[in-house]
């Protein structure tokens, strides 16, 4: 019998920097998608090595500029604070990047990172990867189809438990690492951005309120907060409210959105991800995740039949094989890229200053 070699050809080189849950999440999803892990970076080089065989990497980099130039597509999975410095080494090496959010811990280099990108013309992606649930994209079509009527209302909350206790630490909680706005940084962008992206609509103005739990962690002073409190409206008239926290004991990564117009309400819930509620005249109830009941672009994300569970992993996998199509070429419908990750700093930083001035504040455009 001939011997036949299949030999895959591989169009998606990636660098891995950060060797965390998240630089894990991302690994997966690039061997999901087809590419190799050419190499990974860790905050130490005993880390990485030690990470390498879980993240498949090929190699493992103490010199953050070799890694780069050894990868197509370069993926930052290190503390906030340094994605500008990467990213922007990354891009200014031709490469194409993956930056997890918040892009950067202040308004002006989140601008400076998207700006770089677009003139290097390289593909820059921001992983809000709750966009990639099958169901949130079936609330999306069936929002933009017009079967929820004109929308009036939506609110909703991102709730967390592991900052819970004063000894639950993380860099996170340093404002210097992570960036002033923490909780609403970390998971409050997400929300805003499913609001946005399942809606079609923008937010224009928000108030909040933000609030320490827990003052000190791991014996020193923290400023950051637990909790945010955000009435919004929005530019399409609708208004809302949402909560967030990192200290709600019990609720793990409980993102609920809820959406109502004239006709329906739509309701959506991470930790239930197979199944979106629809109530109004027509149906009260729960939709699972069927291909056969599905919108063409819900359908597209749903990688096994029905009934057989897919969640957050098929999330980054689905997003990272968008990304490989986009290096490819093509223009999938919904992929987050940095002028998104840009918009979440407009509206962190709205956030911020409402805080603040405890009044409300404009989101820019
Ligand atoms: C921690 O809060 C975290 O891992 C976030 O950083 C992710 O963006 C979110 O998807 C899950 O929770």
């Amino acid at each position: 019998m001939a011997h036949v070699t299949i030999t895959r050809p591989t169009t998606y080189r990636a660098a891995v920097i950060g060797t965390g849950f998240m630089g894990r999440v991302h690994s997966h999803a690039i061997a999901a998608a087809g590419g190799t892990v050419a190499g990974i970076a860790g905050s130490t080089p005993e880390r990485a090595r030690r990470a390498a065989p879980a993240l498949r990497a090929e190699a493992v980099f103490d010199d953050i500029g070799a890694l780069i130039d050894a990868a197509d597509v370069v993926h930052v999975c290190v503390p906030n604070h340094l994605h500008a410095p990467i990213a922007l080494a990354a891009i200014a090496a031709g490469k194409h990047v993956v930056c997890e959010k918040p892009l950067a811990t202040d308004l002006d280099t989140a601008r400076a990172m998207t700006e770089a990108a677009a003139a290097a013309g390289v593909v820059a992606t921001v992983p809000f990867v709750y966009r990639f649930h099958p169901m949130v994209r079936e609330a999306r079509a069936r929002v933009a189809a017009g079967r929820i009527g004109r929308l009036t209302l939506a609110h909703g909350s991102y709730l967390q438990d592991w900052l819970l206790r004063p000894d639950d630490d993380n860099w996170r909680v340093d404002a210097d690492k992570g960036g002033a706005l923490r909780a609403f940084g970390d998971i409050g962008s997400h929300w805003c951005d499913l609001l946005e992206f399942v809606t079609g609509d923008r937010i224009t103005a928000v108030s909040a309120q933000l609030a320490t739990a827990n003052r000190r962690r791991g014996g020193r002073d923290v400023s950051t907060e637990d909790i945010v409190t955000l009435q919004f409206a929005t530019a399409g008239g609708m208004i809302g409210s949402t909560v967030v926290s990192q200290v709600s004991a019990g609720r793990k990564n409980r993102l609920l959105l809820e959406v109502s117009g004239t006709e329906a309400t739509l309701a959506f819930d991470q930790e239930r991800p197979e199944t979106l509620w629809i109530g109004g005249r027509e149906v009260n109830g729960v939709l699972m995740r069927d291909p056969d009941h599905l919108s063409p672009d819900a359908a597209r994300l749903a990688r096994v039949p029905g009934g057989h569970a897919q969640g957050y992993q098929d999330c980054f996998n689905a997003f990272v094989a968008d990304t490989g199509a986009a290096i490819a070429g093509d223009a999938p419908d919904g992929l987050p890229v940095f002028a998104d990750g840009l918009r979440a700093a407009r509206i962190a930083e709205a956030v911020a200053a409402s805080a603040r001035a405890r009044d409300w504040a404009e989101v820019p455009a």
